[in-house]
């Protein structure tokens, strides 16, 4: 067995327009993303979340709320991509490019699908939607999903 790599994505939200940043390296390059990545040695999963924002956006989120729970894996692959999906609208700061992202809002009828993960446009309705969601997708290389699962929940799994 081996351990999931536990990753954060956050996805700011203000009236209806959503903050995506241009991922410029890394994985997920050249694709429009929220802001996260790994959850390190010693923090929270939600400080992991924070953190991963401060340092891509240097937003400072007053508050966030865990509203998604997606699993990836990868075809040859032998570890799963746990990624714990927060929301926010209160934060402090004005989103400014970092080394790692260029950000820019997105009016929520004009989401850049064709330039984000394949996933997003099924999971994304359920986060505009505001309700809490859980999901599986089984990727061959990085442009293909062969197979998943999407859920809304009451609550997310532990
Ligand atoms: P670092 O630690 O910065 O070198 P990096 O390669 O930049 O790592 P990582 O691991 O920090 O990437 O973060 C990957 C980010 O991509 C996380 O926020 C989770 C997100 N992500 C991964 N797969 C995704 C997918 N299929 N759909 C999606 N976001 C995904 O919307």
């Amino acid at each position: 067995m081996v351990a999931n790599k536990v990753l954060t994505l956050v996805l700011i939200r203000e009236h209806a327009r959503v903050l995506l940043g241009m991922k410029k390296r890394g994985f997920g390059q050249g694709r429009w993303n929220g802001f996260g990545g790994k959850v390190e040695p010693g923090e929270t999963i939600l400080q992991g979340a924070l953190r991963e924002l401060k340092e891509e956006s240097e937003l400072e989120a007053k508050c966030l709320d865990e509203v998604g729970r997606l699993m990836f894996e990868f075809v040859g692959e032998p570890q799963l991509l746990e990624v714990h999906v927060f929301t926010g609208s209160k934060y402090e700061g004005v989103p400014k490019e970092t080394h790692e992202m260029r950000p820019s809002w997105f009016s929520t009828d004009n989401i850049p699908f064709r330039e984000m993960w394949p996933d997003d446009i099924l999971w994304f309705p359920l986060f505009l939607k505001g309700v809490k969601f859980s999901g599986y997708f089984l990727f061959e290389g990085h442009d293909k999903i062969i197979d998943y699962k999407l859920n809304e929940v009451d609550e997310l799994p532990v």
